[in-house]
């Protein structure tokens, strides 16, 4: 865990000291009545009622997988790159870990909608190894890329949907701007020299989307007490890209489902199993100044198919200093992934989470 995992974590923890009990509040909330902490835009609110949240993510990738396949360096060093030359991959990513915190405020001006906006951080790393000259298995050396800074951020709305006989639905629209860089630049260990240059790093260590993308989604809430106590979800949603970077390309487009179970360990506990499946396609475009040979420049070597199993814990504070503080983990493992080409293979995704509602 990272320097700044252990800050937000500290906050987290530290932070119910601060807040004053309120005498006058509604009725404590349950530990059930939020969705899983990595699904965004679960909940509405009351009219009048805001509340803010802070995520911490930290997501792991280790060794590459072509298609469904695990490979290792050799079969990656034999396929060919589409930049000019060298002739085929000479520069095989080996680890990244990507850690986002997010801020999220949401606030109800009345009981059909909610509004809601997000910030986050982000921080890359990415280590890779470098093969000597155009062709062989003679390893140059190893180096570590790094990039950090605000990403994209959401803006956007829930609207009402409708009620069923145990629950609700509502709509989500959000738009994300693309205020994450995506020209950052890093020390690339090339297979031409021992000494470093400065390239613009590939692109999945951008920081940014570098577009404006639209994000609908419809989630649906259940309040399934016949089936002891049970509450369930699901939800919908897409990114859709809505024009070009500066740089001349496009992330693929991004569609999830996924479906939650959660269930009351006691008043002021719950446990959750999530499974998400989501699909995203190819980078369209290119941008010329990523142009190494490495699988991550590649642009046909990008989204894929994906399948996630999460287990989460969920604690709300009951009374006095602690009292409807939210406090969520849960951790995330690849169940599914059939990627296009050759990419790295991910791996468990922790999330920490803390949210209070006024
Ligand atoms: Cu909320």
């Amino acid at each position: 865990m990272t320097k700044r995992s252990l800050i937000v974590m500290t906050a987290i923890l530290a932070t119910p000291s601060l807040s004053l009990a309120d005498e006058n509040h509604t009725p404590t909330a349950t530990a059930e009545s939020h969705a899983p902490i990595m699904v965004m835009g679960d909940h509405m609110h009351k009219a009048g009622e805001y509340m803010v949240s802070l995520r911490q993510m930290n997501m792991r990738m280790e060794g590459n997988i072509h298609g469904r396949d695990n490979v290792d360096d050799m079969a990656v060093l034999a396929v060919a790159n589409q930049h000019a030359m060298p002739a085929n991959l000479r520069v095989v990513p080996q680890k990244m870990e990507m850690e986002m915190t997010m801020l999220g405020a949401m606030y109800a001006p009345n009981d059909n909608i909610t509004l809601l906006a997000m910030l986050m951080q982000i921080d890359n790393e990415m280590t890779l190894t470098t093969y000597q000259g155009m062709m062989g298995d003679t390893v140059r050396g190893q180096f570590t890329s790094k990039s950090a800074g605000l990403g994209d951020t959401v803006i956007g709305a829930l609207l009402r949907g409708g009620e069923t006989k145990n629950g609700a639905w509502h709509y989500g629209l959000a738009l994300s701007l693309p205020t994450g860089s995506i020209d950052e630049t890093g020390q690339i260990l090339t297979p031409a020299s021992d000494m470093k240059m400065t390239k613009r790093l590939p692109y999945p260590m951008q920081l940014g989307s570098g577009t404006y993308d639209v994000k609908p989604s419809i989630t649906y809430n259940g309040d399934w007490q016949k089936w002891g106590g049970w509450r369930v979800g699901a939800q919908a949603n897409a990114v859709m890209r809505l024009n070009d970077s500066d740089a001349d390309y496009r992330l693929g487009d991004k569609l999830e489902v996924q479906g939650w179970a959660m269930k009351n360990l006691s008043p002021w506990a719950s446990a959750s199993l999530r499974l998400d499946a989501s699909h995203q396609g190819k980078i369209n475009g290119q941008d010329s100044q990523i142009a190494l040979p490495v699988q991550a420049a590649q642009t046909n070597f990008s989204g894929g198919t994906f399948a996630n199993m999460s287990l989460g814990i969920n604690l709300i504070g009951q009374s006095g200093a602690l009292r409807d503080h939210r406090l969520a983990l849960e951790l995330t493992m690849p169940v599914y992934q059939d990627v296009n080409g050759i990419q790295m293979k991910r791996d468990e995704t922790l999330t920490l989470g803390w949210q209070k509602a006024f």
